[in-house]
């Protein structure tokens, strides 16, 4: 065991006094604060196993040692990040980067480290050594049946995977599209891609979901056939009541107003799950709440709203997932600020007075209505967050104590200095 129990619990005996000082003082303001730290608590981010090792550009990857070798070294990772923030208690497989060689002790692994397997993804967008077809003009779009077919067939293969493991969706991404215009049929890719889905969802256990993931563009730079919100949307109520839209924060054209999307599909029961990012341009990858923390809080005030004017469950009814890739940065630090930035902004869109919001509205009272937003924004949650760990037995300062511990080093000296991951 790379992290002992103690050293959490003696780490966080130094920073207990402080730490009861902030949170007393953010917790006199809060109406019912039980409930609030119990949301948080309950609250899970899937960390994917595609972002534990350094990511990279076509211009370059710049490994920094310790990366996971195997699927079992990825889930202690995962294990890591859940033992110090008890946030991140599930992993995201994407296949074929990390397909289990042998399902009974990977599940034992899981359960060592307490992390349950969340959405399985499927990969039509790369050509695998040995595959028939290529994927270079498409998969599910692909003017060849066969093409269409191989693509239908692996994602069957994803599910099976995620069955043996208890996993309870599948996510689609297709790159899916066109480069230049005149290559394709718009109709006729969109029909044949939904012809692939309905193969595809009919082969969907009964307690399964299925997340249409869309993305705006890239790696195709004219068209792309799951290319936004609306999209997805056909293609999920097209296919029926377990089809899903999944938003990932990166794939809008600049300056979507991404919470209002959020709010629609949540009205019409369609939004299934999230991948977290941020980005200043495209589709950047970046730490979460690292260039637009304000944009996030304004998402997790839609998802809190709408998943309460449902009576859904903030936990369990949606899919969270971070899809980030960290270049310059420990990938564990990264995902730790990741989850962190996470928490904060669903705490203060816990804190928004929703009372005084909806009588700010009815009244068009618009300076008061961004007072409120703002009031909730401002406040410094961490506390809150930190107090939320503590109550589990997690770290009151996790990348505190990841450093403090030396980490790193230690997988480094376990793995060595020039591991590379599967992923990114
Ligand atoms: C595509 O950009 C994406 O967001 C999809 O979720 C993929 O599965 C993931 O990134 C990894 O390439
Ligand atoms: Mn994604």
């Amino acid at each position: 065991m790379i992290l002992e129990q103690y050293k959490v619990q003696e780490a966080n005996e130094q920073h207990l006094a402080a730490h009861k000082r902030h949170f007393e003082f953010v917790a006199a303001s809060v109406s019912d604060v039980e409930a609030l730290l119990q949301k948080l608590v309950d609250f899970q981010v899937a960390i994917p196993s595609w972002a534990l090792g350094t990511g990279g550009t076509r211009f370059g990857r710049f490994a920094g040692g310790g990366e996971p070798r195997s699927l079992e070294e990825k889930m202690e990772d995962v294990g890591l990040l859940q033992q110090l923030n008890n946030s991140s208690g599930a992993i995201s497989l994407h296949i074929p980067w990390d397909i289990p060689s042998n399902y009974n002790s990977i599940k034992a692994l899981a359960a060592q480290h307490g992390l349950k397997f969340d959405a399985v993804n499927s990969n039509t967008f790369q050509d695998q050594p040995g595959q028939e077809h290529s994927y270079k003009f498409g998969s599910m779009q692909h003017v060849n049946k066969a093409v269409r077919k191989q693509a239908v067939d692996h994602n069957i293969e994803v599910i099976k995977h995620g069955v043996e493991l208890g996993s309870e969706s599948l996510t689609v991404w297709l790159s899916d599209g066109s480069c230049f215009p005149g290559q394709l049929n718009f109709r006729k890719a969109f029909q044949n891609t939904l012809e692939s889905l309905q193969e595809v969802y009919a082969a969907l256990p009964e307690n399964w979901k299925m997340f249409v993931e869309y993305k705006a563009f890239e790696p195709n730079f004219y068209s792309t056939t799951v290319g936004d919100w609306g999209q997805s949307f056909l293609y999920a109520s097209k296919l029926g009541d377990r089809a899903y839209t999944l938003v990932d924060l990166g794939h809008h054209l600049p300056n979507a107003n991404i919470e209002q999307i959020v709010s629609l599909l949540l009205m019409e029961g369609k939004l299934g799950g999230f991948h977290f990012n941020d980005s200043k341009y495209g589709d950047d990858d970046l730490t979460v709440g690292s260039i637009k923390p304000y944009q996030l809080f304004l998402i997790f005030n839609e998802l809190v709203e709408g998943m309460d004017a449902r009576g859904m469950n903030h936990a369990s009814d949606l899919g969270w997932m971070i899809d980030a890739s960290h270049n310059v940065k420990d990938p564990l630090e990264d995902l730790l600020q990741s989850v962190e930035a996470i928490m904060c902004a669903y705490a203060q869109a816990l804190l928004v007075d929703r009372k005084a919001l909806v009588a700010a509205q009815d009244a068009n009272d618009v300076v008061a209505a961004q007072e409120i937003l703002q009031n909730a924004f401002r406040t410094d949650v961490r506390p809150l967050v930190a107090e939320a760990r503590l109550r589990t037995g997690a770290a009151l300062q996790p990348l505190q104590l990841f450093r403090a511990q030396k980490i790193r080093q230690q997988l480094v000296a376990a793995r060595g200095s020039k591991t590379v991951a599967t992923g990114l």
